[in-house]
Formats: C-alpha cells, sequence, structure tokens
C-alpha cells in the first residue's frame, strides 16, 4: 500500500525499529536523516520544529499527525498493513504485544543500552547499567526457549528487540551466556526485510561518522 508517511530516523538508533517494520510490511515512508548530536536534519533545518525532545523516531502520518515514542510508532505501522500480521488486532495478544514493547523500552533501551551509549555516560552509570543486563537478558532467554519470536509470529516487538540487541556488539557484550537469545537474535537478524535494513543503516552510520562534525 503507497502511504505519504514520513519516518525521522538516525542511523542504527532505535528507529530502525520502525524500519524494519516497513519493510517487513511491504510498506513505503520518506526516509529523514537527523543528526540526534547536532539536532538538525540534513538540509540543516532544527529537528527541535518537529520534535522538541530532539528524539528519534517520529512518524509523520498520513493525516499529517507527528507520533514519538517507539512503541507508538511501532504499533501504528503495524496497523496500517494488518494483513502483514505485525501486530495482534485483538484480545490479550495485544497486551502481551505492549507488554514486550514496554519492557524492550523501560528495561533494556533506556536502562541498559543508553547508559552504555550516550557519550555522556560516565563509569558509575555504565556500572550500574551492566549491573542490570543478567536479570533481563535471562528473562528474555527463559522466555525464548522452544520460540521463535516473543509472541507466536513476528511483529513489530521483534524488530524493537533485535534493533536494540545490535547495540550490544558496540559495546562488546556477549550473548553466549544466554543461548536461546542468541539464537533468537541470530535467526530474526537472518530475516531478509532486517537483514536489509541493518545493512542500510550501517552503511548510513559508517558514512556518518566518516563526516566530520558539524561546526
Ligand atoms: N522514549 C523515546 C526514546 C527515544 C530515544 O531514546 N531515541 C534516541 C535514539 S535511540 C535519540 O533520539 N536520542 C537523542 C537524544 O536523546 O538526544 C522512545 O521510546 O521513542
Amino acid at each position: 500500500m503507497e502511504t505519504g508517511m514520513e519516518l525521522y530516523f538516525a542511523p542504527l538508533a532505535c528507529s530502525m525499529a520502525s524500519r524494519i517494520a516497513l519493510y517487513e510490511a511491504g510498506g513505503t515512508a520518506t526516509f529523514h536523516q537527523v543528526d540526534t548530536r547536532a539536532g538538525r536534519l540534513a538540509d540543516g533545518s532544527e529537528f527541535s520544529l518537529i520534535n522538541p525532545m530532539r528524539q528519534v523516531p517520529v512518524l509523520r502520518t498520513d493525516a499529517g499527525d507527528t507520533l514519538t515514542e517507539n512503541a507508538v510508532v511501532l504499533l501504528y505501522i503495524a496497523d496500517q498493513y494488518p494483513e502483514a500480521g505485525l501486530a495482534p488486532r485483538e484480545g490479550t495478544d495485544r497486551y502481551r504485544l505492549q507488554q514486550w514493547l514496554s519492557f524492550i523500552g523501560t528495561e533494556l533501551h533506556k536502562l541498559v543500552f543508553i547508559p552504555l551509549l550516550d557519550s555522556t555516560s560516565n563509569d558509575g552509570a555504565r556500572e550500574y547499567a551492566r549491573s542490570r543486563i543478567d536479570r533481563r537478558f535471562g528473562h528474555l532467554d527463559a522466555h525464548l526457549h522452544g520460540r521463535d519470536h516473543l509472541l507466536d509470529r513476528f511483529t513489530v516487538a521483534d524488530a524493537y528487540l533485535v534493533t536494540v540487541l545490535n547495540w550490544a556488539g558496540f559495546r562488546a557484550i556477549e550473548l553466549a551466556p544466554w543461548p536461546a537469545l542468541r539464537a533468537y537474535n541470530d535467526r530474526v537478524r537472518a530475516r531478509p526485510h532486517v537483514a536489509r535494513a541493518m545493512a542500510e543503516e550501517l552503511a548510513l552510520f559508517r558514512a556518518e561518522q566518516a563526516r566530520p562534525a558539524a561546526g
């Protein structure tokens, strides 16, 4: 289905989950790359005019509304393509999906990974974040034992989880102690649409790193 959706993203950031969701759904969007450190879009304009929090993802819908927060943006994308089955439509499974989106957003993304990735973090914050990994990865590992996905099939929660787990590699966090989680990560990364999104964003990330910092 052709849409006029627009996604504001930064390479390899959490917004990659929305790109994965769009590709998995066979959907389209216009992608706007954001330099979140400089707070600017590629044309030099202020990102704060789009999102005062200066965070990606931001989704501009067909109707021209601006949505933020991964859990909301992902659910919105899934709901635009119901035939792709990226989110259960109703019932307990719908809440289960929201449960995982919330878990990934709060327990992994913000609690564990932001202190490890943020250049303004410090040793204490990093040590605290690392001390939180075991219980959270252990919880995922136990849940994924004997399952292919977080729910019964691939959903936007898997798109978000594989995006967040991708950061583990940047901080030398091995998944080996959690074999079901590691196997899940390998399996989801091997999906063609996931692999495509990751390869494209890695190329954009490297190009961004190679550019001199904006002065
Ligand atoms: N609560 C937001 C957090 C989004 C977020 O942390 N985005 C990061 C990239 S992964 C970002 O834009 N960081 C730039 C900044 O906070 O200045 C959500 O769940 O969407």
